[in-house]
């Protein structure tokens, strides 16, 4: 990647200290600022769909807040992020909290305003309702979807409590709608959760292989990022992360937390293994401020979130 004109990247101002100042993604403009986005990041201020602990609707704030000290460089990958590609926070989706249908239905149609200007969507929740509408306006993009889903849960449950879009059934919805490739869908992390094995069984139709969060700590980072390249094959891939997939004492603010999960850094070791992949859009959702302590799970999620940025388009070596 070359650097191109005109890129607008991060707040840059001897006088007012990275902690000042309105807290954008990461410092970087705002989407009205630029005459195009290639990467934007947009908050999702939605948690109607929540089964248990409600307030996701405040993640996108909070995430924001954590986001200050992303830095312009990330040396693993000698990557410069915010350089080559426009990346600019687009502010939060204009979405109400009474009527999840009337919801999706909005965020699905600001998703494509953007997917169709080819500007690729890194998403903060919100909970996980969110990620139905923005799959489906990625898969109107680009067809079927190898999505990567790292989460505690299966989340390709049916209905609940008369609900059949709820935070819960994201991926059983998208599998039915046709928006995911059916043999190239993989699970990272999951552990609890289920009431009884057939939802595994609807789980694998749903076209998800699983990598349980008992495999990290026995099987090598590297082992894991190969199955799970050789799972999505090369499809357009949809990264999706619940930050319930780390364990709670690695993200305490989150709405269904389940211990034994994976640690901060077990997740950002596979993830950076994952160069080179068609990634067409991300979300980190399911982070509740309400309950987090010290800004783990907000920074978590806002490190999670520039190593999106930092993946998408990035070649392997
Ligand atoms: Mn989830």
């Amino acid at each position: 990647m070359r650097e191109r004109e005109g890129i607008v990247g991060q707040r840059e101002d001897p006088d007012l200290p990275r902690y000042a100042g309105i807290a954008s993604f990461a410092l970087l403009p705002q989407l009205h600022e630029v005459e195009h986005a290639d990467i934007a990041v947009v908050g999702i201020p939605f948690d109607s769909g929540t089964s248990f602990r409600p307030g996701a609707r405040f993640g996108p704030a909070h995430v924001r807040e954590h986001s200050r000290q992303l830095h312009p460089y990330h040396y693993l990958h000698d990557a410069f992020p915010f350089r080559d590609r426009q990346v600019v926070d687009a502010g939060d989706f204009r979405v109400g909290p009474y009527d999840i249908e009337a919801a999706v239905a909005a965020i699905e149609a600001q998703a494509r305003q953007l997917v169709e200007q080819g500007t690729r969507i890194v998403a903060i929740g919100g909970d996980h309702t969110i990620a139905l509408p923005l799959l489906r306006a990625a898969a109107a993009e680009h067809g079927p979807l190898a999505v990567l889903h790292f989460d505690a849960h299966l989340d390709t449950w049916d209905v609940l409590h008369g609900a059949s879009i709820w935070h819960g059934s994201p991926f059983r919805r998208a599998a039915e709608e046709g928006l995911l490739d059916l043999e190239h869908c993989q699970h990272v992390g999951t552990r609890a959760g289920v009431y009884d094995p057939s939802e595994l069984e609807d789980d694998a139709r749903a076209g998800f292989a699983m990598i349980g969060s008992d495999e990290f700590g026995r099987v090598p980072a590297e082992r894991l990022a190969a199955r799970i390249r050789e799972r999505l094959g090369d499809r357009p891939v949809y990264i999706s992360v619940d930050i319930d997939v780390l364990d709670p004492a690695h993200a305490p603010g989150t709405g269904t937390p389940e211990v034994a999960g994976i640690s901060t850094r077990e997740l950002f070791a596979v993830l950076r293994e994952l160069r080179g992949l068609p990634i067409v859009g991300c979300d980190v959702v399911e982070v509740l401020p309400a309950h987090d302590h010290a800004g783990i799970t907000g920074l978590a999620a806002a490190h999670t979130a520039w190593e999106f940025v930092t993946l998408i388009d990035l070649p392997e070596r």
